[in-house]
């Protein structure tokens, strides 16, 4: 008798784990509904990949959209980072001269070729490096899967960032697909799922952001700033300003579609000359932003664009049109 009460609570403990297993499996997978009308609303007006997380922008005409962010061959969205001697990441944040790091790109996109002011140039040899077995190192608290660029690389990011001959090294990302789970921050917006934290990205692997929501911010400060220092992957035009808040599906081109994640908060990074590496003085556009732009469930960050979420992939070119859903 006993044993049969006990084969039954067994049974029900078994089912009872497999439902929980199966619904966090479904939750996890963002199987929404792709809307099947589509209206133009404006144009892709630029197109940003930012291979090192917190450094210089790689541009180009066309690129693919994967689930960890843009990708041209062996060149990828936020795949390289720098990290201090513990692993852990450190960006222009408290590092600002990472943003002067300026990445190029050989013909077939698999070699990345490193200028920053007053140091000579060096390659970092990508599709070489895709080979090596990876490490471990830390972004914003969690555990990643990254390869070591090598020495060379490590005393050029040291000697350009600390003035010293060892203290950080490049690492790179090697998986394709997202390997950490959704930030305890962001996990009030209900389409966040762990299929979106891209590679080393902050929140999700594509931000969009409207010229015309830069314009208006542009009307309220005296230092000109450009899309370049919200570090966008899409920049539309041809679209009224803000208008992308309310956006929930975004299409750009003919094949590529993107779910509305969550709005993008910004930091003191924002108040960072993508050129010159200077923090603004006034603490602007952060300070001007603040006193307008602060939503729900986004703290005391002020919110300039939107996170994007992969629904379904495709090329994307400049000049694209972009659609929205027609209700
Ligand atoms: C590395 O960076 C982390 C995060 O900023 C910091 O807590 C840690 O002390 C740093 N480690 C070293 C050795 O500088
Ligand atoms: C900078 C830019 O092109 N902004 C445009 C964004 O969209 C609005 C509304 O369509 C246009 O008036 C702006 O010219």
């Amino acid at each position: 008798m006993t044993d049969l009460i006990t084969t039954r609570v067994q049974y029900a403990v078994v089912i009872g784990i497999s439902i929980i297993m199966l619904w966090k499996l479904l939750k996890k997978r963002p199987t929404k509904n792709i809307p099947k009308k589509w209206k133009k609303v404006g144009e892709l007006s630029d197109l940003m990949c930012f291979p090192i997380k917190s450094g210089g922008v790689v541009r180009s005409d066309e690129f693919d959209c994967i689930n960890i962010g843009l990708q041209k061959n062996y060149i990828r969205d936020r795949t390289f980072m720098v990290v201090n001697s513990s692993g852990e990441f450190i960006t222009a944040r408290a590092h600002p001269k990472l943003v002067q790091v300026a990445p190029y790109v050989d013909n077939d996109y698999s070699v990345m070729i490193l200028s920053a002011p007053d140091m000579s140039n060096i390659n970092i040899d990508v599709a070489q490096l895709s080979t090596l077995k990876p490490k471990k190192a830390v972004v914003w608290g969690e555990a990643v899967d990254a390869i070591d660029a090598g020495d060379d690389a490590a005393r050029w990011f040291s000697q350009f960032i600390l003035g010293k001959e060892s203290g950080l090294r490049l690492v790179f990302y090697p998986a394709s697909y997202p390997t950490r789970d959704v930030r305890e921050k962001n996990k009030v917006f209900k389409s966040a799922v762990p299929a979106d934290t891209g590679a080393l990205h902050d929140a999700t692997s594509f931000m969009l952001i409207n010229e015309s929501s830069i314009e208006e911010l542009n009307s309220r400060v005296e230092k000109y700033v450009t899309p370049l220092q919200f570090r966008p992957n899409f920049v539309v035009k041809e679209v009224k300003p803000y208008e992308e808040d309310s956006w929930k599906w975004i299409k750009i081109g003919e094949e590529a579609v993107f779910e509305n994640v969550k709005p993008c908060t910004r930091c003191i990074f924002t108040n960072i000359d993508p050129i010159t590496a200077e923090r603004n003085s006034n603490e602007e556009p952060l300070k001007t932003l603040k006193t307008y732009r602060k939503f729900e469930n986004c703290g005391d960050s002020p919110v300039m664009g939107i996170h994007l979420g992969l629904r379904r992939k495709g090329v994307i070119r400049l000049n694209d049109p972009i659609y929205i859903e027609e209700n």
